[in-house]
């Protein structure tokens, strides 16, 4: 602890906070020391070009809040492209996203302190005044715990913490007494009883009227739940204690942390996904930084920097060992198994771990922040947004974009530390993506598919709470923001809670674990801040040299697994093969099938099923390779199938005065031109009458040379598409007749033809559900010329849509997409899992009846199980070489304690890779239906 205070060697000492302050500390001593330093290293950007960005991000934020807070309020949240609010039991069900709701002005309780860092004083003013008059937190709702903490609890809070300081101050909130506080301790009672665990760990879900339990309550059956929903209440559990003077709070949100931290995978020093409330057991047990676990990390190191307790650090410091020596691959963070953390547990990555960097800096590990950023920008860069998921090779495995603020987090903190104006560069294209791509008339509306620009009907608070703040922050100079933000910590919502903090009521009792601590070396046990001195020495081109080499990662498309390659090349061997290499019709890739121990077994069916026996396999090398081979097909599979269940197109309406900004999710026809091989159509739009277009057309005059608008039903779409195609229309748009339904909650699908010839079908034939059909006829209703664009890809669109070429990334990106689109038409199931001697793996033709265009073109024989076949192969530059250096990571006791866990270093014996390969499938099969 003595130590502790050098950390005041690297910050401005200010008594009343914690002496530690890793926040303040590190990023004003970043920024003196960068902002010299970068002068002489990328242009930087002036205070007008800065303040212009400043006020861009101010007039988003009033489009945004004002939508909201018109349209919306007090519901939840907006929905931006039906313009209202969404009621929960209103609007059809999403499943768990619909847990946050519970019916207490989500998105107004989680802006109030954006409003404030904002410089809208009188706005949070009036905002805290509607909050107090208006909410309710004694809804007869389930919600979930975790998301109600963060935004709900945290908001209050956050605002709570700003209005006593305007207070203070003397101008504003002279009326305001505590009022904020009360409603989060009335708040704070109520989750309370979900932690009537015997392990302390909290129910995910509570009932805010009935609590849990009890019949009414309707929740408290669940066994199960995620790490960060059990370890992220400390910084708010603890700050509504201090503030109040009610120990209880942190006294259960430690408990909780203590119960993880005795639960952690005590050779890894790594925690599951998810865990069970009751026994404590691993319910799933991958690891990552992302989805389940995130803000678990986040808050150990945090809640050392608000609260000061030292356990919290050698807590995260343990953990963030593990996490570099297993997860770290930079620039990649790769989930593994708990168990056998040398082995990755997934080739794809989800858009929660952008946050890490950020977290990084705070740790003040400056080196792999830049470069996972740096990886990351470059998914934007190709998508426009990161998609919820993408593979290790960066193609998009999972499109929906829910406008998260992780990765502009990020983009601040390294800003904050490094000064370089490359961030701010970053910054400026995120604000250029939202507005050009996620805005629209009322509001910001998330993407349902980046790659094809189409909407969800969806604002989630946090784009409020978290993205406005951070991107403001990041082009604010000091004299910008009416307090000093160094002052706050941000929680994982990015809410503010005072340093003071640290030093208010400290009256609960801290277990004292220091001797259950794995033994690390002394740098991982830095009482100080990081010393900018040896993160920069002297290098005015430091981040820029560590993004240097990255510069091509992500089009450079470097798998991990390329390094394989590479070594056999070396050594003279043949490579691996690939699964998405893999060709049915290839004499060599039979062989080497073969000599994996893979065989490959035609069905009668028509499908083709995989076999392997690595008992049957060359050598221990050949079926190790095989078992790869076999995992990667499971991934491809699986990824296929997502594809195939998911084929975007995009209706786009680019008149006046929507100009392209709204963009409708889909789904194609079987039949019909082809829009993802095509160029687009435009037209306006008519009603065919009769509308279910069951019949020749009565109106051929008013859907002549546009795209007429039929209802689903009462006769095939096929039929549909002749007659409104006789009648002179250039196009189609078949709108459900089930009202409600929304690509929000149902399965897209493709439009069958009838079984008969369809090449009569010319033009080009789109399904929308009822929700989003809606929004083209109220837009006809409301403005009677409704102009749209049918395509398999958003356009862009500048205000005017004046511009119909299309950048050349743009068209980069169309082209990928399309050989993307291409791909679901070739699809391989999973059929089997063998025993523990064998492994299986059936590919098919997945056609159904109606499918006859794609049945006729695959028989097995000739179909391949590439959906990159167009691609490139990889390359084999030698900057992939950095990726894979787990290998020699590997620490002493992890090799002593487990001499078969790692690739390429050493040979697996086979029962070992067998039953890895059992419980490989098994978390597979997990995680594929698992959601972040
Ligand atoms: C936010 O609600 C919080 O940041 C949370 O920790 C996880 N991510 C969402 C936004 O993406």
């Amino acid at each position: 602890m003595s130590e502790a205070g050098g950390a005041l060697g690297c910050g401005s000492p200010v008594p009343q906070r914690a002496p530690w302050n890793l926040v303040a500390a590190a990023t004003a001593l970043y920024l003196v020391s960068a902002t010299s330093v970068w002068t002489a290293g990328a242009t930087p950007m002036n205070r007008e070009e800065k303040q212009k960005l400043g006020n861009q991000v101010l007039e988003m934020f009033d489009h945004a809040y004002g939508n909201y807070m018109e349209h919306a309020y007090p519901a939840d949240e907006l929905m931006p492209l039906t313009c209202r609010g969404r009621v929960r039991g209103q609007e059809p069900s999403r499943g768990d996203v619909d847990d946050a709701l519970g019916k207490f002005s989500l998105t107004l309780i989680d802006s109030l302190d954006t409003l404030v860092v904002l410089n809208k004083t009188k706005e949070f003013e009036d905002a805290v005044r509607k909050v107090l008059r208006d909410v309710n937190l004694d809804n007869d709702v389930v919600v979930s715990v975790f998301e109600t903490n963060i935004r709900v609890l945290g908001g209050l809070l956050g605002g709570h913490s700003l209005a006593i300081m305007l207070k203070e101050k003397g101008e504003y909130m002279q009326w305001y007494k505590d009022e904020l506080l009360q409603m989060a301790k009335q708040l704070g009672y109520k989750l309370l009883p979900a932690f009537n665990t015997t392990s302390g760990l909290p129910y995910p879900r509570i009932n805010l009227k009935f609590g849990i339990r009890k019949p009414e309550a309707r929740t408290g059956t669940e066994t199960d739940t995620c790490t960060a929903c059990a370890g992220t209440l400390i910084l708010e559990f603890a700050a509504l204690s201090r503030f109040t003077g009610a120990t209880i709070f942190e006294e259960y949100a430690r408990k909780a942390l203590d119960f993880l931290w005795e639960k952690r995978q005590r050779s890894s020093n790594l925690v599951g996904v998810t865990i069970n409330i009751h026994t404590g057991d691993w319910v799933r047990k991958d690891s990552g930084v992302g989805a389940g676990i995130d803000s678990y990390y986040e808050y150990l190191l945090k809640a050392y920097v608000l609260l000061g307790d030292d356990s919290f650090l050698e807590r995260f410091n343990t953990h963030y060992d593990a996490i570099m020596r297993y997860i770290s691959q930079p620039p990649l963070l790769l989930d593994v198994h708990i168990h056998k953390p040398m082995l990755n547990a997934r080739t794809w990555m989800d858009a929660l771990l952008a946050f890490f960097p950020g977290l990084q800096v705070l740790k003040g590990d400056i080196r792999p922040a830049i470069e996972t950023h740096e990886m990351l920008y470059q998914v934007i860069k190709k998508h426009n947004f990161l998609p919820e998921a993408f593979t290790t090779d960066f193609r998009v495995h999972w499109a929906q974009h829910p406008l998260r603020p992780e990765f502009a987090e990020s983009t601040y903190f390294l800003y904050k530390a490094t000064g370089d104006p490359y961030y701010l560069e970053v910054g400026k294209t995120l604000i250029e993506n939202l507005n050009k791509y996620a805005r629209v008339p009322c509001g910001f509306a998330a993407m349902k598919d980046v790659r094809t620009g189409s909407h969800e009907d969806r604002m989630d608070s946090f784009f409020l709470a978290e993205m406005f703040k951070y991107l403001y922050l990041l082009f604010a100079d000091k004299e910008d923001i009416i307090f000093d933000i160094e002052d706050y910590i941000f929680t994982t919502e990015a809410h503010l809670l005072p340093l003071w903090l640290s030093t208010t009521n400290q009256r609960v009792s801290k277990k004292n674990t220091t001797s259950e601590y794995t033994e690390l070396d002394d740098s991982n046990f830095d009482w100080t801040c990081p010393n900018t001195q040896i993160l920069f020495p002297n290098d005015p081109l430091y981040a820029q040299s560590i993004r240097e080499p990255l510069k091509n990662v992500v089009d450079k498309s470097c798998p991990r697994g390329i390094i394989r390659v590479e070594e056999s090349f070396r050594s003279g061997a043949k490579p691996p093969l690939r699964a998405r290499d893999f060709m049915a019709t290839n004499p060599e890739h039979l062989e080497i099938l073969k000599k994996m121990g893979v065989s490959l077994i035609h069905l009668k069916d028509g499908r083709v099923q995989l076999v392997q026996h690595a008992i049957q396999a060359a050598s221990s090398i050949d079926a190790e390779d095989g078992l790869r081979f076999m995992q990667e097909m499971i991934e491809l599979s699986s990824q296929q199938q997502k594809e195939q269940q998911l084929p975007p197109r995009a209706v786009q309406i680019v008149s006046h005065p929507f100009f392209g900004r709204v963009v409708l999710t889909a789904g194609p026809a079987q039949f019909g031109l082809d829009l993802s091989k095509h160029k687009e159509t435009r037209g306006f739009v008519a009603s065919s009458k009769p509308y279910n277009g069951c019949s020749e057309l009565t109106n051929p005059e008013a859907v002549m040379g546009k795209i007429a608008l039929i209802q689903r039903g009462q006769c095939m779409f096929a039929e549909k598409a002749r007659n409104i195609q006789n009648a002179g229309a250039i196009g189609g748009i078949v709108i459900d007749d089930n009202e409600g339904s929304s690509s929000d909650t149902a399965p897209l699908f493709q439009m069958a033809g009838d079984g008969k010839d369809t090449d009569d079908i010319k033009i080009p034939m789109l399904f929308l559900f009822s929700k989003e059909g809606s929004i083209i006829l109220d837009a006809i209703r409301e403005y009677e010329e409704v102009e749209v664009l049918l395509s398999d890809k958003a356009k862009d669109r500048d205000p005017e849509m004046e511009n119909e070429e299309q950048p050349s990334s743009e068209n980069d990106s169309q082209n990928q997409s399309a050989e993307q689109i291409i791909s679901i038409s070739q699809a391989v199931d999973l059929v089997d899992q063998e025993a523990p001697e064998e492994s299986s793996l059936s590919s098919h033709s997945d056609s159904s009846p109606a499918d006859t265009d794609n049945a006729a073109s695959i028989s097995p024989a000739e179909q391949t199980l590439n959906p990159m076949e167009n691609q490139e192969p990889t390359s084999l530059d030698g900057e992939c070489t950095d990726l894979d250096n787990q290998p020699q990571e590997q620490s002493e006791t992890e090799e002593d304690s487990n001499p078969n866990v790692s690739w390429g270093k050493k040979v697996q014996p086979i029962d070992s890779i067998l039953a890895d390969w059992n419980e490989d499938i098994e978390a597979f099969e997990m995680m594929e239906k698992d959601e972040l």
